[in-house]
């Protein structure tokens, strides 16, 4: 999955990375990011994007104020280690009755962030899980499956300096059935391929389509490598 992050290009930049991610192959769009943004540039982007792609949207909120009718679902998530209830139940709470009354599907998802955990971490007060937090980030997995959520989210912070270690994902992946998100930091090839290796089910690349002249060739290898390893 490609995230976009509204707060970075003007819509019809965003338009033109989710062309360009489309013809690499990416399966998803997701938006959203920490920095608050308005609805109308959210609203924006997201037209943009369904004009210049076929891609699906999904909303990867920031804060309750990250919402929108015009994307076809939105990740209700809770950033589970955080030390502030606001980031685990207090937007949700807000965000709730709008979304129902919206109709836009939820997607209820745990979402752990780990060291380094660049803006997200600071935003959402995290209590960052150490890069060996095995015993921790397995605990909060199995607790995030047993509170029935429906995907886990190992986000390592985007434009992260490591990636989710690998052994940590593999230690999820074997004690919970739910499908895996891996992202922050994976730039690479080889990044792409540990992650996968370890178990990842979904892989979000953010900065590098916000850095490169030519999306579709940076994404092309990160593609063509999960779609050889499966
Ligand atoms: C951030 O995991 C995503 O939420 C993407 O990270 O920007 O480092 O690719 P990058």
């Amino acid at each position: 999955m490609t995230l976009i992050d509204p707060a970075f290009q003007s819509p019809e930049k965003a338009g033109e990375i989710a062309r360009n991610a489309e013809a690499a192959g990416t399966d998803y769009i997701m938006i959203g990011g920490s920095t608050s943004i308005t609805r109308e540039k959210l609203d924006e982007t997201i037209k943009k994007i369904k004009i210049d792609s076929k891609l699906k949207v999904i909303i990867f909120p920031g804060s309750s104020e990250t919402i929108s009718p015009l994307a076809d679902a939105i990740y209700f998530m809770t950033l589970l280690n955080s030390s502030d209830p606001e980031y685990i139940i207090g937007h949700q709470t807000k965000a709730a009755p709008l979304l129902r009354k919206m109709g836009i599907e939820t997607i209820s998802m745990a979402y752990l962030v780990f060291s380094p955990g660049m803006t997200v971490g600071r935003v959402g007060k995290a209590k960052l899980i150490p890069n060996d937090g095995v015993d921790e980030a397995v605990g909060y997995s199995v607790a995030a499956e047993m509170l029935g959520l429906r995907l886990i989210y190992l986000e390592a912070g985007s434009g992260a300096s490591q990636i989710v270690n690998p052994e940590i994902i593999k230690a999820v992946r074997q004690n919970v059935s739910l499908p895996l998100i891996v992202g922050g930091g994976i730039r690479s090839r080889e990044s792409v391929r540990a992650v996968s290796e370890a178990g990842a089910d979904i892989v979000v690349t953010g900065t590098i389509v916000e850095q490169v002249d030519d999306v579709t060739s940076a994404l092309q290898p990160l593609i063509a490598t999960l779609r050889t390893d499966k």
